[in-house]
């Protein structure tokens, strides 16, 4: 009797270890391809040393009530601009298609990335890691994205170490405990602390790079303004460049509005 119970509490033990390994979602990308749809270039000022845009994993776990969410660059973080959170020039945007089902959830992106979503692969939330304080986050999502302020989860502290950017979101501000069922989209842009009017925190993208504007795009907003971004299946396999690049191709009418933005999927395991 004894034996029997401890071999049902073991098998118990097991079955839970199981089910927390599940629980842990790691997202690989290629190096190298941090210019968006091939042809982007970072600004000039020596703040943005290269590799700092460039994707590397996304790591995604539940802990108790809270899932981390830890992204990583090719590029060791610094704080030139004394942000005081241990990097400074990043601003990530993780967004979750939690439900998976077709036509719930969000086709347009936030303002100022100049993207849009599949209908099937439309996002429920999104996760923002800024080193900016969750105060101002929260003040600019209120006064130019107000309409999805519900969906945009902004964690209370976010901070970086080595190569790696870290936050928690509440499982329940997500809705959904199980990240291997989500579908994932991660985009990286950067901190723009004067961001232009209607841009959420995001730095520009201009047909030639400045002291703090990326380069090689478009001086107006029909091009995508993001630096890297997952695809394919995001086992960091190279071709998953050109899906990059695939996925990130747009097209600007003469007067230089969208004649289509880009258009992204999400990555599902
Ligand atoms: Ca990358
Ligand atoms: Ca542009
Ligand atoms: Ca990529």
């Amino acid at each position: 009797m004894f034996i029997r119970t401890l071999f049902i509490a073991s098998a118990a033990l097991a079955a839970g270890i199981t089910a927390a390994q599940a629980q842990v979602v790691t997202l690989t990308d290629p190096t190298g391809d941090d210019n968006g749809p091939g042809t982007y270039i970072y600004p000039t000022d020596a703040a943005y040393p290269p590799g700092s845009f460039d994707l590397t994993e996304l790591k995604v776990e539940v802990k108790g009530k809270n899932v981390n969410f830890k992204s990583s660059v090719n590029q060791r973080l610094d704080d030139p601009w004394g942000m005081d959170v241990g990097f400074a020039v990043q601003m990530i945007f993780i967004f979750i298609d939690t439900d998976r089902t077709e036509g719930s959830g969000h086709t347009d992106g936030l303002p100022g990335l100049n993207i849009e979503f599949a209908p099937e692969d439309a996002w429920d939330k999104v996760i923002v890691l800024s080193p900016q304080p969750a105060s101002r986050v929260q003040a600019e999502v209120a006064s130019k994205a107000a309409d999805k302020a519900d969906d945009i989860l902004i964690p209370r502290r976010t901070t970086g170490r080595g190569k790696s950017i870290s936050a928690k979101v509440k499982v329940d501000d997500i809705g959904s405990s199980d990240p291997a069922t989500w579908g994932y989209q991660v985009v990286m842009q950067s901190n723009e602390g004067f961001p232009a009017k209607g841009d959420l925190l995001t730095r520009r993208v201009n047909e030639f790079e400045g002291q703090h504007r990326f380069g090689g795009g478009h001086d107006l907003m029909c091009d995508p303004h993001l630096m890297d971004v997952i695809a394919g299946d995001a086992s960091g396999a190279p071709e998953e460049v050109a899906l990059q690049h695939e996925m990130l191709s747009y097209s600007c009418s003469d007067d230089g509005s969208a004649d289509e933005l880009a258009k992204l999927t999400m990555v599902r395991r």
